[in-house]
């Protein structure tokens, strides 16, 4: 299939965008074959099926990297709560917050769980979307982490989406292990993670370091333990204050530290060290009306590469849009929006340690979204809009 006539944002050049004016995209199969302007077009590129887009985008397809899309219930009562005057770390600490999702998700079946997630993964579909990360952390116990993983599997089963899992057995303390944070990690969250890992469900270890969750001590036995078992490590650090989450992080060598709204300067060199992935999540900064913002000036200033993503999950960042993210992103963080684009395409790809899509260019997945707008600036500009024309999933239209 030969896509011809759009404007290419490749991402694969110097130029703003990598973008292409008048470009076409060869597909072969479920991989790009070549991409380039229409003038240089190869001539056997001509010979199958050809689609004229007449002046549309292309982008590659979104990558939400950072998603807990699959959950049970919702927590509507504790915005009302927080709405009142609570925050999250007190809504928390008295037993709602993460540890409410946990009863929700543990008492539905995998049936209901793989349903409800459907729907919120449909809505990233929608988009563009063609690349997901999900974490499990609502089971806190073997067979619930287990079951969440199991339902994140079946969502690459169900839809044209690729999926890759992160085990996030560290995420809370369940309430039946309260104030024993050690003995929860001993006896769930070690042998978890080993039992999911043997049976192929996960791709990455996650962390939550935080005050209210695990402090760098608990997360480096977790970590240890996901090294021994070959997995890449990743971790939410510095959302609500610093415990030295990143600098930890960087030291396993992570894909990526997430949040990042207490780093300091400290930390963002050791990412840049480190090769890391700075993964924002303005959803959660909106949604918990917080004020401090990541150090995005630091990190440009250090290279360390920006993604984005949704954060979906029904306590801090309920939300659905990766294109609303990268508005957010642009009007709370002063991210650009080619720093946007780039954040959900290029960099959502290198937190998950992909290098086959967030690109276009020759040999990539044909994973692409077509959209109905001239200029990719346009992606960021508008705030509830969706001009996908078309996606394109492993070179299927
Ligand atoms: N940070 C977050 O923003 C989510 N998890 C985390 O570690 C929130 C999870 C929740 O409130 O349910
Ligand atoms: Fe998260």
């Amino acid at each position: 299939m030969l896509l011809t006539h759009a404007n290419l944002a490749t991402f694969d050049s110097n130029v703003p965008y990598g973008l292409v004016p008048d470009g076409a995209i060869w597909i072969d199969g479920a991989s790009i074959r070549w991409v380039g302007g229409m003038e240089d077009v190869p001539e056997q590129a001509s010979a199958g099926e050809s689609v004229d887009l007449g002046g549309r985008l292309i982008t590659p397809g979104l990558v939400d990297c950072h998603t807990h899309i699959v959950h049970a219930g919702n927590r509507a009562r504790e915005f009302e709560l927080r709405l009142g005057g609570a925050t999250y770390e007190e809504v928390a600490r008295a037993g709602g917050g993460i540890n409410s999702t946990v009863t929700a998700t543990r008492e539905a079946s995998e049936e209901d769980l793989l349903r409800s997630a459907l729907t919120r993964v449909d809505a990233l579909i929608s988009e563009g979307v063609t690349t997901i990360e999900i974490k499990s952390g609502y089971g806190l116990n073997i067979e619930s982490e287990i079951k969440m993983l199991r339902v994140a599997r079946r969502i690459a089963r169900d839809r044209p989406i690729r999926v890759k899992t992160s085990f996030l057995g560290a995420h809370a303390v369940p309430v039946e292990y309260s104030g024993r944070p050690d003995a929860y990690i001993d006896e769930v969250c070690l042998p978890a993670m080993a039992i999911a890992a043997e049976a192929g469900l996960v791709d990455a270890v996650d962390g939550f370091c935080e005050g209210i969750a695990f402090s760098e001590e608990q997360i480096r036995r977790v970590f240890e333990a996901a090294k021994a078992l070959g997995l890449p490590v990743k971790l939410h650090a510095e959302q609500l204050s610093n415990l030295g989450g990143t600098r930890l992080a960087a030291e396993f060598g992570a894909l990526s530290s997430d949040h990042l709204e207490f780093a300091t300067e400290e930390d963002v060199a050791a990412m840049a060290r480190a090769g890391m992935v700075a993964v924002l999540l303005p959803g959660a900064f909106y949604f918990l009306r917080e004020t401090k913002i990541p150090p995005i000036e630091a990190l440009r200033n250090h290279g360390v590469a920006m993604a984005l993503a949704t954060d979906c999950n029904p306590g801090s960042s309920p939300m659905t849009s990766l294109l609303l993210v990268m508005n957010m992103a642009c009007t709370l963080f002063r991210m650009t929006p080619e720093e946007a684009l780039a954040g959900v395409t290029l960099h959502g790809a290198a937190a998950l340690g992909l290098n086959d899509c967030g690109k276009l260019r020759s040999g990539a997945r044909a994973d692409l979204a077509i959209w109905d707008v001239e200029h990719p600036a346009e992606l960021a500009y508008r705030i509830g809009f969706n001009p996908l024309h078309k996606r394109v999933f492993a070179g299927a239209m």
